[in-house]
């Protein structure tokens, strides 16, 4: 696992408050656990943390790093295999599993998914929303996120007033370091993120699509 520090993995009841609420959270379209998998009881969140050298590589200039957009590629097919895996695990004691790919399962004009790992990932209790409207889990949050949905019942380790990370008094870094100026005050410009991305993925012609950037999460909080 080169590219990876210790990973995360939570666990939440499909009854849990968050995960009811989602519709409300999210958006409307949002799927419920129950939608992807009838008579489901758990929720398994995960997040597989990049070590530090991705990260300072990232940090250099506007343009994505292509570590950056190597580790992406590799990153989505990883997750899914981990799915696989833990499927194919559960499947031995009976259980069933389902779950939604780590991304390009999203809106193309609202740049919004009906499955946000992010939030599954909160209700989980990996981690919090950072100004740069990621999930920092206590790794940190340069790293990537996958969920997914099983009947087999887990114990939930959601604790309501777990202490997480909470972004330091006065730190900017992302929103200055944002090549879209895409972070503000009003929360996150989608398009203005979205066409910086699909501008790395056209500088790496030769990589699978890496529509990529990070540099919000390359920051106090990316590594932690
Ligand atoms: C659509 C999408 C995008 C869009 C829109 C991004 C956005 N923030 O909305 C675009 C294409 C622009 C994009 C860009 C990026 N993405 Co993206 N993207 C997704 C995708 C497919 C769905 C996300 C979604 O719909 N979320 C729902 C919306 C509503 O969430 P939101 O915009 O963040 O808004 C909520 C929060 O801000 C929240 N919030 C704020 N404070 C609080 C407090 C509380 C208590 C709660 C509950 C909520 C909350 O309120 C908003 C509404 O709920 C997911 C994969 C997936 N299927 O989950 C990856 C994902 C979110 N992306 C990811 C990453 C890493 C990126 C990039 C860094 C690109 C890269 N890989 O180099 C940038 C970062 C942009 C940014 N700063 O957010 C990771 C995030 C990992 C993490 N640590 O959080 C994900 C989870 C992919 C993965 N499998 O790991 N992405
Ligand atoms: S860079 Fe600073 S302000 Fe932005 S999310 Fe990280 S800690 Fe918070
Ligand atoms: S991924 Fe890049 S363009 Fe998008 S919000 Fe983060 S720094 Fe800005």
């Amino acid at each position: 696992m080169p590219f990876y520090r210790e990973p995360l993995l939570g666990t939440a009841d499909t009854d849990n408050s968050c995960i009811k609420r989602l519709k409300d959270i999210v958006h409307p379209n949002h799927l419920l656990p129950e939608d992807i998998l009838p008579g489901c009881r758990s929720v398994v969140a995960y997040f597989l943390p990049f070590k530090e050298d991705i990260v300072r590589e990232n940090r250099q200039g506007r343009s994505a790093a292509r570590l950056w957009a190597e580790v992406y590629i590799a990153t989505n097919s990883l997750l899914q295999k981990i799915a696989e895996a833990m499927r194919d695990r559960l499947a031995v004691e009976g259980f069933r599993c389902a779950w939604e790919k780590p991304t390009h399962n999203f809106d193309e004009d609202l740049l919004m998914s009906f499955w946000s790992h992010k939030h599954l990932a909160f209700a989980c209790g990996l981690g919090r929303f950072g100004k740069n409207h990621l999930l920092i889990t206590e790794r940190g949050c340069a790293g990537r996120l996958g969920s997914l949905v099983t009947d087999f019942q887990l114990e939930s380790k959601y604790v309501e007033d777990t202490p997480f990370y909470s972004c330091p008094e006065g730190c900017t870094y992302c929103a200055k370091h944002c090549p879209a100026g895409a972070l503000g005050e009003g929360g996150i410009d989608r398009k203005a993120c979205y066409r910086i991305l699909l501008e790395n993925d056209r500088l790496y012609p030769d990589l699978d699509l890496c529509d990529v950037c990070g540099k919000c999460s390359t920051g106090p909080c990316a590594v932690l």
